[in-house]
């Protein structure tokens, strides 16, 4: 079976997304996600100019093989874009074999270890009562798992909350990078922050009570003393994760945090590769790995190292914003139905222009998403849909504290 054809197709339903579809010379059809927010043409040009040439008149069989030639032979490793340019591969060439084995993608990757995949959604509000119709509108919709965010008094708008907090589209408003030709620029003040992220907790234990599994992400922006004050003045809310609390380059940081605080630890959405969460998941200081499938070099690599983090009783809370295309998200759904080591998976929804362009047979019932058992990934491409919705310059914010310097974020 080989590799006939690989377009790398690049569209803007309600965001960018860069897939990869690959076709084999008996007709077969895989997709992948390379899909880098904010640096798509990037991956594009990478898949375009180095990839493709190298995939054509490969056995579409060879996996493991071909993850190896793109990332040893380059020389160069590691990455963001050349491990989403290998992911888009890997999980093409995924949907190809369990296609050409007539069977759902989980199925390859041992079978399904539960029924379904517990979902948790983003609730967020500029104040608590805009964030309190957030979480009713998510438990409407099924979700018994919530992350929070809000608004800090004094702060204009805050990374990861939404102007408009109603969900069901593509109102995430904060969340797609905006179709800007530079950057927006947000400021940020963590002392406020930190004062007032504990009452917002407070706040929501009371009105809707203990069981209510909450989540919370930090996104970077604190120092590990700042990190570690923070989860310990959460405790009394029993977290499920406290998210990215520091910068992610830094595992020594998360050291102390861990000394300081037993509110679990969530890192990794800006990973790479299992280098990233050596010293991360030897030393026991995270509890769940963050990483896309479509950031951390595809199905092959997120599956060892979630793997390499079972043997340590750390669980997968796999990356699943608006920026992972359904067929990124897909890929995650058949590798968390599949491993034991599952915790948690971030469900998103997309918004309508994506949903036609990218038909999808995974459903979410009751708070839990299953990928369905088409063949293969279970999602399709339409062409004519896509071509409605072009690239459209778009940008992440950038963060500054009130003086005026950049900030982490
Ligand atoms: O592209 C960046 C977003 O995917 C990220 O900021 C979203 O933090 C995020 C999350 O937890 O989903
Ligand atoms: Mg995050």
């Amino acid at each position: 079976m080989k590799i006939e054809k690989a377009e790398v197709l690049v569209s803007s339903p309600d965001r960018n997304f860069v897939t990869l579809r690959i076709t084999t010379d008996d007709g077969l059809v895989g997709l992948g996600d390379g899909t880098l927010n904010g640096r798509e043409l990037s991956v594009a040009s990478y898949l375009e100019a180095h990839v493709v040439p190298l995939l054509i008149g490969r056995d579409a069989h060879r996996i493991e093989d071909t993850w190896q030639y793109l990332y040893r032979g380059a020389y160069w490793r590691r990455g963001p874009v050349t491990m989403a340019a290998i992911a888009a591969v890997d999980i093409a060439l995924w949907d190809i074999k369990a296609k050409a084995a007539n069977l759902p993608l989980y199925q390859l990757l041992g079978g399904a270890s539960r029924d379904g995949v517990r979902a948790y959604g983003h609730a967020s509000g500029v104040d608590i009562p805009e964030l309190f119709d957030s979480i009713r509108e998510h438990q409407a919709l099924g979700y018994q798992a919530i992350r929070v965010q809000t608004g800090v008094p004094g702060l204009g708008s805050v990374y990861g909350v939404a102007s408009s907090p109603t969900v069901g589209g593509a109102r995430y408003d904060y969340e797609p990078a905006r179709r800007t030709a530079l950057p927006v620029e947000e400021k940020w003040d963590t002392a406020a922050y930190l004062r007032h992220v504990p009452t917002v907790f407070e706040a929501v234990r009371s009105e809707f009570g203990p069981e209510l599994t909450l989540l919370h992400d930090g996104h970077h922006r604190m120092t590990p003393i700042q990190a570690a004050k923070l989860g310990k003045s959460l405790e009394p809310y029993d977290l499920f994760w406290l998210e990215d609390c520091t910068p992610g380059e830094n595992a020594e940081a998360l050291r102390l945090v861990r000394q300081h605080t037993v509110t679990p630890l969530a890192i990794g959405e800006v990973f790479n590769t299992v280098w990233d969460y050596q010293t991360l998941i030897t030393d026991q200081l995270i509890d769940y790995v963050r990483s896309a499938v479509t950031h951390a070099g595809g199905i092959s690599a997120l599956k060892k190292i979630m793997d390499f983090a079972a043997q340590f009783q750390i669980k997968s809370g796999i990356h699943g914003p608006t920026d992972i295309s359904p067929v990124g998200m897909a890929a995650a759904l058949h590798l968390d139905l599949a491993i034991h080591n599952f915790g948690i998976q971030e469900y998103m929804r997309h918004g309508d222009a994506t949903n036609e362009v990218f038909i999808q047979s995974f459903r979410f019932e009751d708070g839990y998403l299953h990928p369905g058992d088409l063949p293969g990934l279970g999602v399709s491409y339409d062409d004519q849909v896509a071509s409605k919705f072009p690239y459209q310059s778009a940008y992440l914010p950038v963060n500054r504290l009130q003086d005026g310097t950049v900030h982490d974020w």
